[in-house]
């Protein structure tokens, strides 16, 4: 059983603040101050569940993304790089909450019990966090939670959130025929940077692209990144002041650029720019560019998953082995344009999942090939093993044939099939542009976006929304989805959903219909009906 002293003695270093906390979509994410004993206690959660599975690697992440400096947050990553299975949320859940330390250890037993955890087993765990100042204090306190139940762990500091994932599911996988590469952001700059010299050798190069970092932690890691590269890629990387804590998201960024449809500072765009920006842990990454006539144009996770998937398909039969079927998930968000343009043009399957990136994950697994991203620029390609096997073992009957097949293989290793990865994804767009020799304009050309409105409305108690049909629809509060159909009739090509936030406070209206002027007037009506 647990060491009762030693918990006590490091739990007195971290006293509970009165707050009721939960583990969600994003893990835990809040105000960096109140953060030292749920972090610390999530210590303890990471070294439980190293000793359930055998002394495998568990990932720890500081970080809050897209979110205020001010903010953090913490998330543990299972062995082979993917999200904490869902159903140790609630155990975070409840050890973050217990009142006591007699509570905690409670907890803490009935845990073994229940999931028959060998306390004698070993526990190894890694822990990365992103460039926020209160990134050390937080590590600090995760630490004493590994230590009142002797986890061995290993402190990668500073590095992207996909990083961690990657580094995690090496560790794991060292020595076996999975072997996903060597352990350290040096390797994974190797890997990427081989697969793409790979890709895009003996093609004209691009113009540079211009990279907004955020001011988070992509900007020096993507600096360590580009000698890597050396002369394959030219990138103007902007925003990268990531000593100046309070600039971190400020007006810049993925989640600025693609919640506004807007420029960021720091770069005075023309149209012959090709421009992208990361989010805060370089998870995320939107595309954008200007119009000649001045118009800002947005190329975001549906249009990234509709670049990617259009590659996939062509090369799979270049390479004479189309019995490998490509699938694409989105989630509701994913604008109806999109979904359109690859049920009819692409004609490939879509699965629609719930918001979160463990469901998009876990569908993109059904596929041979699957293709999955959020419209805010999260996500990535999985190839299952199956695919995998028949793309390195084929040959090919002709000299087109083993090139494609060549491509595919590289592809496989420049994207980051644990988590979406804005370096990665960032590879796999200049890939698929530099092959095609296409400004943004022309890749934007595959389908035009409807309209559409995000807005956020505030309500008393937002656990009474409950959604079905993957967030389509409202069954409760009762009668709602009838009076939201019966606006959405009256407008052409019109859609919209309610459903509550998972990471705030509040209740999401999404709209989307033929004109700018009827996708406003569709969100305020449906706003209207919920507030
Ligand atoms: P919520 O707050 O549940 O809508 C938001 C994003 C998700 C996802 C999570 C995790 C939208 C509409 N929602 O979820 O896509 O990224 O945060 O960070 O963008
Ligand atoms: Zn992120």
């Amino acid at each position: 059983s647990v060491n009762v002293e030693n918990l006590s003695a490091l739990s007195a270093k971290h006293p509970k603040p009165a707050n009721t906390f939960t583990y969600g979509t994003a893990g835990f994410r809040m105000k960096a101050d109140l953060l030292d004993s749920v972090i610390f206690r999530t210590g303890i959660l990471a070294a439980l569940r190293s000793k359930k599975l055998d002394g495998k690697v568990i990932g720890c992440m500081i970080t809050a993304s897209h979110n205020p400096a001010a903010d953090n947050g913490v998330k543990l990553v299972d062995p082979m790089g993917e999200m904490l299975e869902g159903s140790w949320e609630a155990h975070a859940t409840a050890l973050s909450n217990a009142q006591s330390d007699e509570q905690l250890v409670d907890y803490i037993h009935s845990m073994v019990s229940s999931l028959k955890i060998d306390l004698t087993k070993p526990a190894n765990v890694i822990i990365g966090r992103d460039t926020r100042p209160s990134g050390v204090a937080l590590v600090n306190a995760f630490v004493d939670g590994l230590k009142v139940l002797d986890a061995k762990s290993t402190d990668y500091g500073i590095l992207t959130t996909p990083q961690l994932h990657y580094i995690t599911r090496c560790l794991n996988t060292a020595g076996t025929p999975e072997a996903y590469g060597e352990p350290s952001a040096e390797g994974y700059y190797k890997k990427l940077a081989a697969a793409f010299k790979t890709l895009v050798d003996g093609k004209t190069k691009l113009s540079p692209l211009i990279l907004d970092c955020a001011n988070g932690v992509g900007a020096p890691k993507f600096q360590e990144f580009l000698p890597y590269l050396g002369d394959s890629l030219s990138v103007k990387i902007v925003n990268d002041d990531i000593d100046n804590a309070s600039k971190l998201n400020l007006n810049s960024g993925a989640d600025y650029v693609k919640t506004g449809q807007r420029a960021p500072v720091g770069h005075k765009m023309t149209p012959q720019d090709r421009c992208a920006s990361f989010d805060g842990d370089a998870d995320r990454i939107v595309y954008y560019y200007q119009d000649e006539d001045g118009t800002f144009k947005l190329l975001d996770g549906d249009k990234i998953a509709g670049l990617a998937a259009m590659f996939i398909i062509d090369l799979v039969k270049a390479a004479g082995i189309d019995s490998i079927k490509v699938g694409v998930v989105q989630t509701a968000y994913a604008n109806g344009a999109s979904t359109q343009y690859l049920r009819n043009t692409l004609n490939v399957p879509v699965s629609c999942v719930p918001t979160g990136v463990k469901h998009l994950h876990h569908e993109a697994l059904k596929y041979d090939v699957g293709v999955y991203f959020e419209a805010n620029g999260h996500g990535t390609v999985v190839f299952s093993p199956s695919a995998l096997k028949t793309i390195y073992s084929a040959e090919g009957s002709s000299p087109a044939q083993a090139v494609a097949i060549r491509s595919l293989r590289a592809l496989s290793e420049v994207i980051n099939q644990t988590v979406g990865d804005a370096f990665s994804d960032l590879l796999l767009v200049e890939t698929i542009l530099t092959q095609k020799q296409w400004t943004p304009k022309v890749w934007d050309q595959a389908y035009t976006d409807l309209p559409n409105r995000l807005v956020k409305v505030v309500v008393q108690d937002r656990s009474i929304f409950k959604t079905v049909d993957a967030e389509r629809k409202l069954v409760e509060p009762a009668g709602l989805q009838d009076a939201i159909d019966a606006i959405v009739l009256k407008f052409r090509d019109g859609r919209s959903f309610v459903r509550p936030s998972g990471t705030e406070d509040v209740v999401r209206v999404y709209a989307e219909a033929a004109t700018r002027s009827e996708t406003d007037e569709l969100a305020h009506r449906i706003g209207g009906l919920v507030f």
